[in-house]
């Protein structure tokens, strides 16, 4: 497998787009292992215990609750990048978006002053950043949008995205509001992990 490469495309909010993360194998096989327990995809802020399924996100998803040497050497690597323990993980999301489906612009903060976000906060405190990793080349559309500093995204099998929802100094990054826009051709997968400020309990 060729070497990563890191670039910084932006800096508010803090982007990092890295190429070749995973190999074609890797990314395949992540496929493959998600397809069996594919389910339509629920958001946490308004039950953080269940989720709901709601029109913001029209995706079906699983989470990869079992590791195996495929995934504990993507964690090794994330870990390697981003210096932050496994622990703090939550396990990995996969999402795959046919046409017309996305999800729309959201944050992946929680918000103290809203109780059923609070809960979310109880359990591994904030999610720190975010990382993306794109399994499939989409014919067209499916981007990765932040809205608010006109940043897109385009997924390419293999590569992934970094990005902070959190500013330096620990607040709330506005700016790291983002959206998957709706995939006009073909069909998208991705695997998406979330890390919190400390140990996450599953
Ligand atoms: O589909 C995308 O490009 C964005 C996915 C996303 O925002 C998320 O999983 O939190």
């Amino acid at each position: 497998m060729k070497d990563f490469e890191i670039v910084q495309v932006s800096k508010d909010p803090r982007v990092f787009e890295i190429k070749n993360f995973l190999s074609d194998f890797e990314c395949d096989a992540i496929i493959t292992k998600a397809i069996p327990n594919m389910c339509p995809s629920r958001v946490v802020e308004e039950d953080p215990l269940n989720g709901v399924i709601h029109a913001q996100r029209t995706s079906t998803g699983t989470f990869l609750l079992m590791s195996d040497t495929i995934v504990t050497k993507i964690e090794d690597r994330i870990e390697n990048l981003i210096k932050i323990p496994r622990q703090n993980g939550e396990h990995f999301n996969v999402l795959h978006y046919d046409v017309g489906q996305e999800y729309k612009p959201h944050y992946d903060y929680f918000l103290h002053e809203e109780e059923t976000q609070r809960l979310q906060l109880k359990n591994g405190g904030q999610r720190v950043c975010t990382v993306i990793v794109y399994l499939n080349n989409v014919e067209d559309g499916g981007v990765t949008v932040f809205p608010n500093v006109n940043l897109q995204i385009i997924p390419q099998k293999g590569n992934a995205i970094l990005f902070y929802n959190i500013k330096e100094d620990g607040q709330i990054d506005h700016n790291s509001l983002h959206s998957g826009a709706p995939v006009l051709k073909g069909s998208k997968w991705i695997v998406t992990k979330w890390f919190r400020e400390n140990h996450y309990t599953f």
